[in-house]
C-alpha cells in the first residue's frame, strides 16, 4: 500500500488525481494520511523525516524501484515517480517528454509558487497591500495567458497527450475566483478546464480528504502558516 501523506491543497490534489489516472484506486492501492497543515503536523518530526521541508505532498512507497521502501517529496517528483512506477502520463520518446518536463517545471516554478501569492494576498494577508495583490494578480493574468495561448493550438498543455504536466496545473486554477480572473479572457485555457474537470480519475481525486478542508481564518493556523511556527530554526 502507497502512503500518501497529504491535505486537500493544489499539490495534495495533484498526487491524488495521478494515483487515480494511473490505475491506482485509493483504498485498494494507496492510502492517504492527513497532514493538518492548518495545526502544525508539518512540523512533526516524523514527517519532517521525509518531507524536510515541512510541506505536503509526500509519498512512501513500500516497492520502490529496487523494490525497497522509497520516499519522494515534493509534488512535480511525486508526478514523475509515479510516472516511472507505471509507465503512465509521460510520454515515452524524448522529444514528447521534454515537452512535458518544461510544462511541468513552468507549473512548479511559476503557477504554483504566483498563483500561491496571489491567493495569499487576495485571502489571507491581515492588510490589504495594493501592490502586492496587484503585482500577483498581474502576474497570475500574464500566466493564464500563457496557458491560453498554447491551448489555442495544442490539445492539451505539453502537447496532445494528457500528461502529468495537465495533472500539476489543473488543480491550481479550481480557485479562480479567487485570483481576478474572467474566464472569457482565457477561452483555450476554460475549454481545457472544463475537459480536465469531466475526467472521473479527477473528479475522485479532488475529493480526497476534501471533508477536512477549513478556510485559513483561525489565528492558531495563522501562526503556522504565515507567523513564528513557521519559521522557527529546526
Ligand atoms: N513545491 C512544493 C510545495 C508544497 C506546498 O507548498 N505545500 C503546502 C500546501 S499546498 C504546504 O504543505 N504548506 C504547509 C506549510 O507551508 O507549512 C510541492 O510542489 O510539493
Amino acid at each position: 500500500m502507497i502512503n500518501v501523506y497529504s491535505w486537500p491543497t493544489p499539490n495534495g490534489h495533484k498526487v491524488h488525481i495521478m494515483l487515480e489516472e494511473c490505475g491506482l484506486h485509493l483504498g485498494r492501492d494507496w492510502q492517504a494520511i492527513p497532514v493538518n497543515i492548518g495545526t502544525g503536523d508539518q512540523f512533526k518530526p516524523e514527517f519532517l523525516a521525509i518531507s524536510p521541508n515541512n510541506k505536503i505532498p509526500a509519498l512512501v512507497d513500500p516497492v520502490g524501484p529496487d523494490g525497497q521502501p522509497i520516499s519522494v517529496f515534493e509534488s512535480g517528483a511525486i508526478l514523475l515517480y509515479l510516472a516511472a512506477k507505471t509507465g503512465k502520463l509521460l510520454p515515452k520518446t524524448d522529444r514528447l517528454k521534454f515537452q512535458v518536463l518544461q510544462w511541468l517545471m513552468f507549473q512548479m516554478g511559476g503557477v504554483g509558487p504566483m498563483i500561491g501569492q496571489t491567493h495569499h494576498f487576495r485571502q489571507y494577508a491581515p492588510e490589504k497591500i495594493d501592490y502586492a495583490i496587484k503585482r500577483y494578480t498581474n502576474e497570475t493574468k500574464r500566466l493564464y495567458g500563457v496557458m491560453d495561448k498554447q491551448l489555442s493550438t495544442h490539445a492539451f498543455i505539453a502537447c496532445d497527450e494528457y500528461s502529468i504536466a495537465d495533472i500539476a496545473i489543473f488543480p491550481w486554477l479550481r480557485n479562480w475566483e479567487n485570483h481576478g480572473i474572467d474566464w472569457a479572457d482565457y477561452p483555450h485555457l476554460k475549454k481545457w478546464f472544463d475537459l480536465i474537470s469531466e475526467r472521473p480519475a479527477v473528479q475522485r481525486g479532488v475529493k480526497v480528504l476534501a471533508e477536512l478542508r477549513r478556510p485559513i481564518t483561525d489565528d492558531k493556523a495563522r501562526e503556522v502558516l504565515f507567523g513564528k511556527t513557521q519559521y522557527e530554526k529546526r
